[in-house]
């Protein structure tokens, strides 16, 4: 019979002296696999009479957890070596830059419109609101549309159920069609002077390449007692001549009319027709004819209106205007279509969209 303590210790100075995990492999393999030293013994209690098998047995069975705990602990004693190993000489390489984190685009219908905050906030305007839904007053009447007046059939409105709460004109309830309802809800809600600008979502039933059914206006509204036209087209000039970032860009004051104003304006920037078929703004060089292309609309406010706000036209007078804000973007950024502005198409915002830590109002960090 074997001396199973000799064995134990032959086995374990084995165990212990396996350098590395597949000496150590080996080991497990010849000490307790199929036909493993131990295996092979706990085949020979068959032949061992009743008492010896059961003594040897028992013996046999400690030696071989004894053993197996004894390969597990070695295990993890080499796996531990290999690490710390692999810890003192690999070292991670922390000089790889970081992967760049994916960030949205700012729309250019807002980075247009926080420009226009920038220039419009230095000359001393403040930024008011109106709602998206209105009633026939502040759209029309209070603006000077008399009824049935063309104007009102030129917007094409969308009108909404009437309002079983209000009465008259305002129960008739529409989609703005301008920005200017926000000049009257202004006016209504406090004494004058005035001097706001405001943005925002404005709707017609139309729709081609240069006409969505929703687009953006920005109206701007100035009263005061001694504001003239003067005022207007210096205002207007400075504002068309910052936006675009051109000192001496061509400006012309074209008499037009709009029911709210009188005089009525409409303001034109020059430009000149490029061979390739685009535009160039800016004054025409000698020899090439001046081109021009309205950008929006103004006037002197009419005094129809300021009575209609509770404001005393003998006092107080001013001008007002107001501006389709995708056309100027359109213009500024070189984008052919209004109505992919509304499509949602990430690639396109990739493509026109503003880095967010790059906008006109936002310090940058
Ligand atoms: C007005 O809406 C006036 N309320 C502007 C105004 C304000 C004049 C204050 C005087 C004083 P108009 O209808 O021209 O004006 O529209 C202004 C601009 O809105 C247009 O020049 C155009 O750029 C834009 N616009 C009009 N309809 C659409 C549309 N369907 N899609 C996109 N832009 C449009």
């Amino acid at each position: 019979m074997t001396d199973i303590n000799a064995l134990k210790t032959e086995l374990t100075s084995e165990i212990e002296g396996a350098g590395d995990l597949q000496t150590l492999d080996e080991v497990r393999v010849a000490v307790l696999g199929k036909k493993g030293r131990i295996t092979a013994l706990m085949k020979t209690l068959g032949s061992m009479d009743p008492e010896e098998r059961k003594t040897t047995g028992a013996a046999l069975n400690a030696l071989k957890d004894e053993i197996a705990d004894l390969i597990k602990s070695q295990e993890r004693a080499l796996k531990k070596q290999d690490m710390d190993q692999r810890l003192s000489t690999e070292g991670e390489d922390i000089t790889l830059s970081a992967r760049q984190a994916p960030h949205g685009k700012i729309h250019p219908i807002s980075q247009t419109m926080e420009e226009m905050v920038g220039i419009f906030g230095s000359m001393g305007f403040t930024v008011a609101e109106g709602p998206d839904i209105e009633d026939d007053f502040h759209n029309f009447t209070a603006l000077n549309f008399s009824p049935g007046h063309p104007a009102r059939e030129m917007q094409d409105t969308f009108f909404l159920p009437e309002d079983d709460g209000e009465e008259g004109e305002y129960a008739k309830k529409l989609l703005r069609t301008h920005t200017s309802s926000v000049q009257i809800r202004h006016m209504e809600s406090g004494e004058p002077p005035y001097k706001i600008v405001c943005f925002g979502r404005t709707y017609r039933s139309d729709y081609d390449m240069t006409h969505t059914p929703m687009f953006h206006q920005m109206e701007g509204l100035f009263i005061d007692k001694d504001v003239n036209m003067g005022h207007l087209k210096g205002c207007l000039t400075d504002f068309v001549r910052a936006y675009f970032k051109l000192d001496d860009l061509p400006v012309r004051f074209r008499p037009s009319f709009f029911p709210f104003v009188e005089p009525g304006a409409e303001v034109d920037i020059g430009y000149t027709k490029k061979p390739d078929g685009g535009i160039k703004l800016g004054k025409a060089p000698d020899g090439q004819e001046q081109q021009w292309m309205e950008v929006l609309g103004a006037g002197m406010v009419h005094p129809n209106v300021l009575k209609n706000c509770g404001v005393d036209p003998d006092e107080y007078q001013g001008f007002a205007f107001g501006m389709g804000i995708e056309r100027l973007t359109m213009l500024k950024y070189g984008i052919p279509d209004l109505r992919t502005f509304f499509e949602c198409d990430t690639r396109w915002l990739e493509h026109y969209g503003f880095d967010p830590l790059d906008r006109p109002n936002t310090t940058t960090r």
